[in-house]
Formats: C-alpha cells, sequence, structure tokens
C-alpha cells in the first residue's frame, strides 16, 4: 500500500522527542487501518447504512478527512497566539461527504493525515505544551489537541468496524 512507517520516523527523528514520535506515528496508522477494514467490502458496502440516520463507512470516512483542516486552523492559533480560547467543532462542521468513491476518501484521508504531520513534525518540542482554552473542555494544549485527534479516530475505527460486522450479518 506504498506504506513506510520506520523510513518516516527516521525522518523527523532529529527533530522531535521519541514520546511525540509514538503519536504522529499513532496518527500515521489510522488511513491504514480503515484501509485495512475496508479492503474486501464489495462496492455495494461502501455507502451502506444500518440505518436512515446512521453514517456509512464512506461517511465515517470523510468526516475523519474533514476534520484536518479545522484542527489545522485550531493548531496554527495555538502556535500564534498566546493561550487563545478555541472553539468547538463537530460533524457539522466536518461533514460527511456522499457519492465519493471510498478508495478516494480513504486516500484524500491520507493526504490531508500527511499534510498535518508535516506540519506537526515542524513544531518545536518545546511547543507542544503551548496552551489553549478549549472554549467546552477548558484547558488544553498542543499535545493534549493530539491526543484527541488519536481517540477521535479510534472512535470512528471502532464504528467501521462495527458497521462491516453489521453488514456481515445482514447480506
Ligand atoms: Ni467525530
Amino acid at each position: 500500500m506504498g506504506y513506510s512507517g520506520f523510513s518516516k520516523m527516521t525522518d523527523i527523528s532529529s527533530t522531535v522527542d521519541t514520546h511525540y514520535i509514538v503519536l504522529l506515528q499513532q496518527m500515521r496508522n489510522a488511513p491504514e487501518r480503515l484501509a485495512a477494514i475496508a479492503r474486501d467490502l464489495p462496492k455495494a458496502a461502501h455507502t451502506w447504512q444500518s440505518g436512515p440516520e446512521t453514517w456509512s463507512i464512506s461517511n465515517v470516512v470523510a468526516h475523519l478527512a474533514s476534520t484536518h483542516r479545522p484542527f489545522m486552523q485550531r493548531l496554527h492559533r495555538v502556535l500564534t497566539e498566546e493561550n487563545p480560547t478555541v472553539v468547538s467543532f463537530g460533524p457539522e462542521v466536518a461533514r460527511p461527504e456522499f457519492e465519493v468513491d471510498l478508495d478516494i476518501l480513504i486516500e484524500n484521508f491520507r493526504a490531508g493525515r500527511e499534510e498535518f504531520l508535516d506540519f506537526l513534525s515542524g513544531i518545536e518540542p518545546a511547543d507542544w505544551n503551548r496552551p489553549a482554552i478549549h472554549e467546552k473542555t477548558g484547558p488544553t494544549a498542543i499535545e493534549l489537541q493530539v491526543k484527541d485527534i488519536i481517540q477521535h479516530d479510534s472512535v470512528h475505527i471502532d464504528q467501521a468496524e462495527i458497521i462491516v460486522a453489521r453488514w456481515g450479518t445482514i447480506k
């Protein structure tokens, strides 16, 4: 799949502490994990929803891909402003797209994630502690935001696995 995590790890090891490399590697793994979940699914399953209000696996991947822009804008503010108050965003901002091929959605997620990782790899280790106030959850910092992204990935990867398991029971 053109995935070369170890060479990327070597690339950034000179500027980022090992601790942060582990976090960046977890972020880098997410598109690959979704690709693996989706790999053997027939096309009909890509947009299948278990109910009218639930997400398909395509919706999940599109949602994850669309979180990059608001997260990067937020982290750019934390880097350039002193303890800024940052606004909350949810699926209404990170909106799932429809009518886009799942393979393209996964590729968009991968490309956006690589761009995000390039951005994070350029941050000085000390800047990972830069503070901000999240309007809903309170004091935060770059490192905590990155951990939130990893947690958010994990929730939606679990969701994708459940969707695929349900598809398996109905077809
Ligand atoms: Ni979400």
